[in-house]
């Protein structure tokens, strides 16, 4: 078993910093394209053959150092019955989206264990195939109720931040109850074998600073608490680097960091007992080869000696990269000479 990654997330990693990249099986892969000819986006989240297929495809291809779940963050709010399409060309539809208090109110006390049993079915059909980490993963709350508040993608989240400020009482019942989901979702995944745990808050950098506190940070926390000990857990928010400090105060093993800041300066302020991971911007994977290794070379020479360092980029994959740029970025990566 490779155990760099949870070296990493211990911060007593002495060989090179590991490398996986977020939404690494996704539609820039040709493989993966093959596959979705055959299937919907749902089909594959639901199949657990498809599951364990998908989740593979970048060890394959790529050599990275962990996998990650091939699910989505949405089949919490699918199984509360809110109703869960992809749109071709569009994303994500909530067929029937929250508006007010009686729609929380309303929502079914589902068991997580009878609706989303084909994940860790999943999971298990993966376990016995896999020579790294596993990663299960979570949207955090705030992120989910804003999907369920607006219907789907949104450039402002206008309507959730509306709800909240109007009516912070049954937004925080929304909260607290997609918090239990999560808390009930991802200990089946850890039992079902996974080694460590990324929420994602992708919408949290809506808020303010008060407010993250509120209606992410706290929802993130109850779910720490929640979940079985000694599973390590990586938070993710895009823009999480003016949360860095908000972030490490709940001790997760791992914060994840966008590219706008210094991972130098992140590392001084945060101490040496959390893992960062992180942060090159996603679009250097458009540059030729040179600027690919040297921009990789650049961050690897930053975070030389430090034991708590996973490599990824500042936010996720887009379709229309090359999955060549990602075989360069794994090769400056375990290029790197093995001292610290
Ligand atoms: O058409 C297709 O084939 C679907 C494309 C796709 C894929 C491959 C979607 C639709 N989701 C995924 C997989 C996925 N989503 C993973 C799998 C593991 C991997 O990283 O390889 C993970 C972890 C997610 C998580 C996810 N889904 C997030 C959080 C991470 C982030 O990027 O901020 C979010 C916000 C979603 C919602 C979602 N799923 C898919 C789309 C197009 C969207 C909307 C994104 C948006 O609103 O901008």
């Amino acid at each position: 078993m490779n155990t760099l990654l949870l070296d990493a997330l211990k911060c007593r990693n002495r060989s090179r910093p590991p490398i996986w990249l977020m939404r690494q099986a996704g539609r820039y892969m040709p493989e993966y394209r093959a596959l979705r000819a055959k299937h919907t986006f749902l089909e594959m989240c639901h199949h657990p053959e498809l599951i364990a297929e998908v989740t593979q495809l970048p060890l394959r291809s790529f050599g990275v150092d962990a996998a990650i779940l091939f699910s989505d963050i949405l089949v919490i709010p699918e199984a509360l019955g809110v109703g869960l399409r992809f749109d071709e060309g569009i994303g994500p539809i909530i067929e029937r989206p929250l508006s007010d208090r009686r729609g929380v109110e309303k929502l079914p006390s589902t068991s997580m264990k009878e609706t989303l049993s084909y994940v860790t079915d999943g999971i298990k059909l993966l376990i016995p195939q896999l020579k790294v980490p596993l990663i299960g993963f979570s949207g955090a709350p705030f992120t989910l109720a804003s999907y369920m508040i607006e219907g789907g993608s949104s450039r402002d989240l206008r309507k959730t931040k509306q709800w909240m400020v109007r009516d912070p009482e049954s937004f925080h019942q929304l909260l607290s109850k997609l918090a239990d989901c999560a808390i009930e979702y991802l200990n089946m995944q850890i039992d079902a074998g996974v080694h460590a745990i990324q929420l994602f808050d992708s919408w949290a950098h809506f808020l303010s600073h008060d407010h993250f506190e509120e209606f992410s940070a706290a929802y993130m926390h109850k779910i720490l608490q929640g979940i079985k000990k000694d599973i390590p857990v990586i938070l993710f928010c895009r823009g999480s680097s003016v949360f860095a400090e908000q972030l490490a105060v709940i001790k997760p093993a791992a914060v994840s960091l966008d590219w706008q800041c210094d991972l130098i300066k992140v590392r001084k302020h945060l101490g040496p007992q959390i893992c960062l991971q992180g942060n090159l911007d996603p679009d250097i994977l458009y540059a030729p080869e040179t600027v690919i290794r040297k921009e990789a070379n650049n961050l690897l020479h930053k975070m030389k000696g430090d034991q708590g360092f996973i490599f990824n980029l500042g936010h996720g994959m887009n379709p229309d990269m090359s999955p060549d740029a990602v075989r360069i970025l794994v090769d400056v990566v375990k290029s790197q000479k093995n001292e610290v």
